[in-house]
């Protein structure tokens, strides 16, 4: 994208200034989104973001969840930003949706870890969220994704790409398909599960880029990417946290071999997250913390196969095999967790 067309975007949100310089971030695996440095004197940047609606069809009622919970952590004692879309509103310019966030000045975003604090300051900060939202009744909030964390479903799109798949790919995979099928009861018990746990509000994407931390003290400073923001389960955070945090060479990560869990950052993050909020959680959900971190490290491995059977349809890649690669890595990682 040319700088004034990017200009033309963010003037419908900021009139008065002009866009004079961007970068293209590409974390997210979803979302197109970018970095904009907007007007000449006292230069501020935003995080300008062109909504996947294939990914997210029901963003209206996301944006609607991101509102009420924003307003919810600012009547509470929620320290943290949490950078929320400016004019509470998405734009459609030539069928595209787009939304401007404020960028969080000083702040800096990993994609491992790579030291137990972070682990515990992260899951501090989620802790504090859960339970700043305790009593924040989740039937107002829409389910945007429905099946989003569902074993079940997971399992049958899985099915549904194996019947669909091309020979090329399905050969290299049949191993994989295979040890998955024998391990379907971890997924049939984390159903069973999520049925029973109390309902909260959930940020349904905890993964370790989904944090800012402070630039010098190096603290958690904001928590990001809201999108997936609906009712849910304490399993699908702490899961998301056990398999991104431990995970020290990464989720793209090619090699393989070398790939699992590290168990002092697991405990940093149960201890983290318990330090803050351990006096609104049931004993049930405390008592299968490091189980959910097996749960949805299996299920993001049959994410990304499903996604390579399908032939990349769903998430972002860089190289033709990534999809692959990231299910072998979630693969290693699934079976050095315990619980
Ligand atoms: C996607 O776009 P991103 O990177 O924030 C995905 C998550 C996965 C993650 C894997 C809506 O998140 O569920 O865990 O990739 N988001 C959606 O890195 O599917
Ligand atoms: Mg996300």
């Amino acid at each position: 994208m040319e700088l004034e067309e990017i200009n033309k975007i963010v003037k419908h949100f900021i009139p008065n200034e002009d866009v004079i310089a961007f970068r293209i971030n590409d974390k997210g695996l979803i979302n197109q989104t970018l970095v904009v440095s907007v007007g000449k004197k006292d230069t501020q940047q935003f995080i300008l973001q062109a909504i996947n609606t294939t990914v997210f069809p029901f963003y209206e009622k996301g944006l609607e969840n991101i509102i009420l919970v924003k307003n919810q952590l600012n009547k509470s004692a929620f320290s943290y930003e949490f950078p929320t879309p400016i004019l509470d509103k998405y734009i459609c310019i030539d069928g595209v949706i787009w939304r401007i966030s404020p960028f969080v000045v000083g702040s800096v975003c990993y994609n491992v870890v790579s030291d137990e604090s972070m682990a515990f300051e992260a899951a501090k900060c989620i802790g504090i969220f859960y339970k700043s939202l305790h009593n924040f009744d989740t039937k107002q909030l829409h389910t945007t994704l429905p099946n989003f964390h569902n074993g079940n479903f997971r399992l049958a799109e899985l099915d549904k790409a194996i019947n669909t798949a091309n020979t090329d790919r399905l050969d290299n995979v049949n191993e994989l398909i295979n040890n998955i099928h024998i391990s379907r009861n971890v997924l049939q018990k984390f159903d069973k599960l999520n049925a029973e746990l109390p309902k909260r509000v959930v940020h349904f994407d905890a993964k370790i880029n989904n944090f800012l931390f402070d630039k010098t003290t190096n603290k958690a400073k904001a928590i990001i990417d809201l999108d997936t923001l609906m009712p849910g389960t304490v399993l699908s955070d702490i899961g998301d946290m056990i398999r991104t945090f431990s995970n020290t060479l990464g989720e793209e990560s090619k090699n393989i071999v070398e790939v699992k869990a590290d168990f002092d950052i697991i405990q940093n993050i149960t201890d983290g997250f318990l330090s803050s909020c351990e006096i609104v959680l049931t004993k049930a959900e405390k008592d299968d913390l490091l189980f959910s971190g097996k749960a949805i490290t299996l299920l993001q491995c049959i994410r990304f196969l499903t996604d390579y059977l399908n032939n990349d349809s769903y998430y972002k890649i860089s190289y033709p095999e990534q999809n692959w690669i990231r299910a072998q890595n979630q693969w290693a990682l699934y079976c050095s967790l315990k619980g």
